[in-house]
């Protein structure tokens, strides 16, 4: 059964109407210049080295960069990949990458050697920008012909290539993300999705360019990136960078700043909510959190010491922003609220798996049209791999995964990569890797192991350090246990709700 209500609820205001184009601003960098133009010499983008950058600095950094891109001889349509912490020079050189029409390939820096090699085989970029010495070396072992580039783009000046002028339907991303199967795939984001999914948020979230955003979500991910980086841009608002997340840092830039926003994983609200000083979150506009459930135990903690009421949404590396609770509505705790400006959402099947359509929603997985064909259903909705209910109030609720997914602190862990590689440990005959409730993480990566000898069992520490860098170290179990078998059914497949702990069918190490 498909059920497609329409919804009670809109995030419009009287008289505001959603304009997927943007006034047909076309891409990207044309909607965020004509606050660049606007207003020059307003604050823009602030990080601990260098200070504040100023809008029409970052015009001119951008434009000077492209330049220098193109002298290497890039050209629209080429892929570049970004794997660096945050930073003005980041900033700058992403800035640039789009204006000029490449597609940018965010990647994870806590990858290592095998699952980089992957993206680069798949995407096949022809530069890299990254800010380690051991992720140049990594890129030369992989494939010798990719320019190696430091986010400061430190590289002879070029004639300046034509700017901002990137069609609607290019791409601007591929973002690389396993959805409802075990292979990590390209998504690949257009101009056009970005620029709805960022209006949609401008007018679900009342973002104006009087904002300004604590920003240490990375911006390899789509929170960081497509919602906290591009929605800054979008509204000509301000955003200050951290390269890590440190909880009184963020507490104590929130005076020192005069900072409205702060968005984050459910993880890091549950270090703000431990933190002394957590009260000062009452000092900000808005408090946005999203990419994993927020337990409603926490968002009541929080409201009842700092009186943020936490605003929760819901999103994927495929749509953008989906479901958002309401800025001026009931905030309801447990629920992601109501579909964004653009977004039809319905309920599909038994269990209710979520599907959408709108103008934000991915158009498929580069290269990949074997898989589009599965990801998308005959009439044209996205299949989530997300299990959805709305509630008697007309909220979206979450309330199961049909997909095979560990979301840890906000990172995705696919079960069966991590599966692939235990399972090639001489001392193990069989492996099964699940999701175990955490407090602090949300989930954290259990392994129930089946060792060939039972006298011979490895321990978790030998386990990591068997994975090594095969795997980026928050896909590593954090608990081992060794069972005499994984339960299975009759037709061989294992039965991984038998292994939730407290169902442990053997001794445990
Ligand atoms: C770090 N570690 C993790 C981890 N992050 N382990 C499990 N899960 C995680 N998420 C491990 C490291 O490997 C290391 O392990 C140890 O923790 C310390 O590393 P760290 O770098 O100092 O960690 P920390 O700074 O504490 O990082 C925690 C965090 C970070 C919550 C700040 O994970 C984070 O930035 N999460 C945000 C992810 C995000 O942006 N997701 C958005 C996806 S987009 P060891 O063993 O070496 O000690 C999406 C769409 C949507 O989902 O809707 O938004
Ligand atoms: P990613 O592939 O990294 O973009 O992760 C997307 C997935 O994160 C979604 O399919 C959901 O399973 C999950 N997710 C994002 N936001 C929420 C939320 N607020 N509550 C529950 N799950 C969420």
């Amino acid at each position: 059964m498909t059920t497609a209500k329409p919804f009670i609820h809109s995030h419009l205001g009287r008289g505001e109407v959603f304009d997927a184009s943007v006034q047909g601003a076309g891409n990207l960098s044309s909607a965020w210049k004509r606050h660049w133009d606007a207003s020059p010499d307003a604050r823009a983008f602030h990080d601990p080295i260098r200070g504040w950058m100023s809008r029409g600095e970052l015009a001119e950094a951008s434009q000077k960069r492209a330049g220098r891109l193109a002298a290497l001889g890039l050209v629209p349509g080429d892929r570049i990949l970004v794997s660096a912490e945050s930073s003005l020079d980041l900033v700058a050189t992403y800035v640039a990458c789009l204006r000029m029409g490449l597609v940018v390939v965010p990647t994870n820096t806590a990858y290592g050697e095998r699952e980089l090699s992957h993206v680069i085989g798949d995407a096949r970029p022809r530069a890299a920008i990254i800010d380690e010495a051991s992720r140049v070396e990594q890129i030369s072992k992989i494939n010798q012909d990719i320019h190696r580039l430091s986010p400061l783009l430190e590289l002879p000046e070029g004639k300046i290539p034509e700017l901002d002028v990137a069609p609607p339907g290019a791409p601007a991303l591929i973002c690389y993300t396993s959805g409802t199967t075990g292979h990590p795939k390209g998504a690949v984001l257009s101009h056009a999705n970005c620029l709805a999914s960022a209006e949609a948020l401008r007018l679900a979230w009342k973002w104006t360019e009087a904002d300004r955003l604590l920003l240490s979500l990375p911006l390899f991910h789509m929170h960081g990136l497509g919602v906290g980086l591009h929605g800054t841009l979008f509204t000509g608002a301000s955003a200050v960078l951290f390269p890590s997340f440190r909880p009184e840092e963020i507490l104590a830039s929130i005076a020192d700043f005069e900072a409205t926003l702060f968005f984050g994983v459910p993880t890091m609200y549950h270090r703000l909510a431990a933190h002394s000083e957590v009260k000062a979150l009452s000092g900000l506009r808005l408090c946005v959190s999203g990419s994993a459930p927020l337990p409603a135990s926490l968002h009541a903690g929080i409201e009842a010491v700092t009186g943020q009421k936490v605003l929760e949404r819901y999103g994927m590396t495929e749509t953008l922003m989906l479901v958002s609770n309401p800025y001026a509505g009931e905030r309801c705790p447990g629920s992601v609220g109501w579909p964004l400006p653009g977004v039809e959402l319905r309920l599909s099947g038994e269990p209710a798996e979520i599907q959408v359509r709108g103008p934000n929603v991915f158009s498929g997985y580069w290269e990949r049209p074997d898989v589009n064909a599965l990801a998308f259903t005959e009439d044209g909705w996205f299949r989530t791999g997300d299990l959805g209910s709305i509630n008697e109030d007309g909220y979206v609720e979450i309330v199961g995964r049909a997909k095979e997914l560990i979301i840890s602190g906000g990172f995705n862990v696919y079960p069966r990569e991590v599966e692939d590689i235990i399972r090639e440990h001489a001392k193990i005959e069989d492996v099964a890797v699940i999701g175990e409730d955490s407090e602090e993480w949300g989930e954290r990566v259990v392994a129930y192991i089946v060792v060939v000898n039972t006298d011979d069992h490895p321990s978790l520490e030998v386990l990591r350090e068997f994975i090594g860098d095969r795997l980026a170290p928050y896909k590593h179990p954090r608990i081992l246990h060794c069972v005499d078998a994984l339960p299975r059914n009759a037709l061989g497949k294992v039965q991984k709700h038998r292994l939730v702990a407290g169902a442990v069918l053997a001794d445990e190490t």
